[in-house]
């Protein structure tokens, strides 16, 4: 069983992340963990933090040699911000009057609810930990399930299907994603090109006026192949745990597989993907006429492309603050300002790619098993055999 957990603070000393479960053998490169932690730093409307961070994964166990040898693995992010916080944040008691705190809770943030949860009497603590840079911690280990997925044929990307008003016109194929993905500057990762430009211009808009903007992501698991995920339990249906995987991440309020939202809205017989047979090149034979499901069908995965997407509300800090309340005076004061960005839509994708692969490993271990690749590619070779047979 794939299991992961973060740990950190935004300005701590550093974000750790462990994973175990993994099957021994798994080349891990370290470079393709820092690539992937650089596509998370990287999009327009970001804010001064990310001029200080540059962020690498220091793997403090769990891989000798290149490969992974099946035992937990701890990855350790260090915060270069650390360094200015030392005296605000630190560890000992330290001087009190150096603590920074967060005198008055940002609406949409989880400032008033954590304080009041907690019993925190300010909010410093609270936006520690459920700020968004505890995703990083997620990338380094989704980068880890994204080499296992490799050696099973499976590719986990994302682009940026809006910001704010802003949409792409039509369903983005994998190729042109592919091509976003791999830009050496990134601007929103968006793989339409004029509308990447109107998505700029949103975000300017929002720097002008104090603002944030929200937006959606979409993730992509191309060549998945069919049966990830069951519908036999509630809690295992694939389409369930990929909900909550991205749901979990910082600022998405909706998740949406495949043609969800408008599905809702239409007939069946414009929404369900009929059922061909052909020679493909596929897993099987069986051709589908589209993939309105989004690559899952009672909550199996059922070989078209996965794809869902978050739904991300505007970050809920604001240059020009809402109206709030002073913790200490109880008197209405605006919300509390701290450095932030103004829009992460491409940065929360690579979390949701993260997040998806996490979930996608997961599922595919549970299914192929095996202590050591050799063993589970050999269950995953068997498998494809017996679907080609069927
Ligand atoms: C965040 C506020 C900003 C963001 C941060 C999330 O940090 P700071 O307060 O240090 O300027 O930059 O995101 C990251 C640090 C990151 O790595 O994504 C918040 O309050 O959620």
């Amino acid at each position: 069983m794939l299991k992961y957990f973060t740990s950190g603070e935004s300005h701590g000393e550093a974000l750790v992340a462990f994973l175990s479960g993994l099957p021994a053998g798994l080349e891990i490169s370290s470079e393709f963990v820092d690539h992937e932690l650089w596509r998370r730093q990287q999009g327009y409307g970001r804010g001064g933090r990310m001029k200080i961070e540059r962020d690498s994964a220091h793997i403090l166990s769990g891989v000798r040699h290149g490969k992974s040898i099946a035992s937990p693995i701890a990855v350790l992010i260090q915060n270069r911000d650390w360094k200015n916080w030392q005296e605000q944040l630190p560890v000992e008691p330290g001087n009190p009057e150096l603590h920074k705190r967060v005198t008055s809770p940002r609406p949409g943030h989880a400032d008033l609810a954590g304080a009041l949860k907690y019993n925190f009497s300010e909010a410093r603590y609270v936006l520690e930990r459920a700020s968004a840079r505890e995703s990083a911690a997620r990338v380094a280990i989704g980068a880890m399930a994204k080499l296992l997925l490799r050696q099973l044929g499976i590719e986990v990307l994302s682009h940026v299907v809006a910001v704010g008003s802003v949409e792409v016109s039509e369903v983005v194929p994998w190729e042109k994603i592919q091509v976003s993905c791999s830009q050496e500057e990134v601007l929103l990762n968006c793989a339409e090109a004029e509308a990447e430009i109107k998505m700029k211009d949103e975000v300017d808009k929002v720097l002008r006026t104090g603002d944030s903007v929200g937006g959606v992501f979409e993730v992509v698991a191309h060549n998945v192949p069919p049966g990830l995920g069951t519908y036999a339990q509630w809690d295992e249906r694939l389409d369930a745990q990929l909900a909550a995987a991205l749901m979990s991440l910082q600022a998405v309020k909706a998740v949406e597989i495949g043609a969800g939202i408008a599905a809702a809205h239409s007939p069946g017989s414009q929404v369900h993907d009929e059922i061909g047979y052909q020679a493909t090149s596929g897993y099987t034979k069986f051709s589908r006429g589209g993939n309105h499901a989004g690559g899952i069908e009672g909550g199996v995965s059922n070989g078209e492309e996965i794809r869902v997407r978050g739904y991300l509300k505007p970050i809920s800090t604001l240059r020009r603050p809402l109206q709030s309340v002073d913790f200490a005076t109880r008197q209405p004061v605006k919300a509390a300002y701290e450095r932030s960005d103004v829009c992460v839509v491409p940065a929360a994708g690579v979390a949701g790619e993260a997040m998806v692969a996490l979930t996608l490993a997961r599922c595919a271990l549970e299914k192929f098993g095996g202590d050591s690749m050799k063993e589970t590619c050999r269950n995953f070779r068997g498998y494809v055999a017996q679907l080609r047979e069927y």
